[in-house]
């Protein structure tokens, strides 16, 4: 399959993230996408390609257009009222307060944030606008007819909601791209996320649809970020009953009952008959990521891949986490190889 990829990530090098009370340097770094690129090349997977510049309309198809009106000028904002270093909020809507947009840009940047992890910096808007295209070019390569593509995207996607950025993401690249291929005249698309942590954006922006499966493998939230959704009772509202899935799973989870989940998952993508599937890969299930708590082995990814692409359906790879920098790229390029295995190419 080939891959799509651009140098605009390393535009995203924020410096630190606070994590268990103390700034430590972040886990999301540019490397983490040049080592897997690094073995895109070396393994074969495929021609690597440049994205295409999708502007801003499909963006605004899952994002509020007050928060890309915020994230386009936050920087330039912040640096204007605080200097030239990266953006973290400080505080955020509790109980009983009030759902209203601040005036300073401190306070916009909490009412627009989840989290103290994800620093806006110098580059934020330019990384975050290409890996949405990464993603975009890739759903355009399986919507022409290519049996799969590998969007390589960085930063992250499926933490930010409609209207805010957290857990590494600004921008929700998997639900772009589910999105541009309902748009493009596919009736149903899966999207299925074997990320570490719950896609809490991505199942916010399809919740109340059946025209978008969602399902989530991650860790317990009542343990692990994004900790306040995630649960086995979330399963859609409205017209979207049903068409929610969560697999929450203890620290520890090893290949045996994360598989089984997985299995579980793709039993309910086959009997949604979709047009397309999204899968949102993060590798953080590895048994050394240093933010992670299951203990998926390098070769468990393979037999995830050849798993998933036994469903015999148009797949677009969609990269999200993964912090254990050496094998990043192997356990990535591992779930494509097995992908391709099973499809017999
Ligand atoms: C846990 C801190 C979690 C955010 C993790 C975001 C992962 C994105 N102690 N910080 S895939
Ligand atoms: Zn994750």
């Amino acid at each position: 399959m080939r891959t799509v990829y651009s140098d605009r990530h390393r535009l995203q090098d924020g410096k630190a993230e606070l994590v268990d009370g103390r700034l430590l340097p972040c886990f999301e770094t540019p490397r983490r996408a040049d080592l897997i690129l690094a073995e895109v090349k070396a393994r074969g997977l495929g021609e690597v390609i440049g994205p295409e510049a999708f502007g801003k309309e499909p963006l605004a198809r899952v994002h509020d257009p007050r928060y890309l009106a915020f994230l386009e000028t936050a920087w330039d904002e912040w640096v204007a009222a605080h200097g030239d270093h990266d953006a973290l909020p400080l505080v955020w809507a509790i109980r009983g307060h009030r759902n209203r947009e601040p005036g300073t840009i401190g306070g916009r940047l909490s009412y627009f944030s989840m989290d103290a992890g994800t620093p806006i910096t110098a580059g934020t808007w330019k990384a975050a606008t290409a890996s949405a295209d990464v993603a975009l070019t890739g759903a355009k390569l399986v919507a022409g007819g290519e049996g799969a593509a590998f969007s390589l995207c960085r930063p992250p996607g499926h933490h930010s909601g409609p209207d805010y950025l957290g857990g590494y993401c600004f921008l929700n690249n998997a639900a772009i791209a589910a999105q541009w291929l309902r748009d493009q005249g596919a009736a149903r698309v899966a999207v299925l996320d074997i990320d570490y942590h719950h896609g809490n954006g991505t199942q916010i922006v399809f919740y109340g649809r059946a025209d978008v499966l969602f399902l989530s493998i991650h860790a317990d939230p009542a343990e692990e970020y994004p900790h306040f959704l995630g649960y086995a009772d979330e399963t859609g509202t409205g017209a979207g009953e049903g068409f929610t899935r969560n697999y929450p799973l203890p620290w520890g989870t090893g290949f045996d009952r994360w598989s089984g989940a997985l299995d579980d998952a793709l039993a309910a993508v086959r009997a949604y008959a979709p047009d397309a599937v999204v899968v949102s890969l993060g590798v953080d299930a590895f048994k050394d990521d240093p933010i992670s708590r299951f203990t998926l082995e390098s070769a468990d990814f393979t037999t995830a891949g050849r798993r998933i692409g036994a469903l015999n359906l148009p797949t677009l790879f969609v990269m999200e986490g993964g912090y254990a920098i050496g094998p990043i790229g192997v356990n990535a390029v591992n779930v494509l190889a097995g992908f391709e295995d099973a499809r017999g190419r």
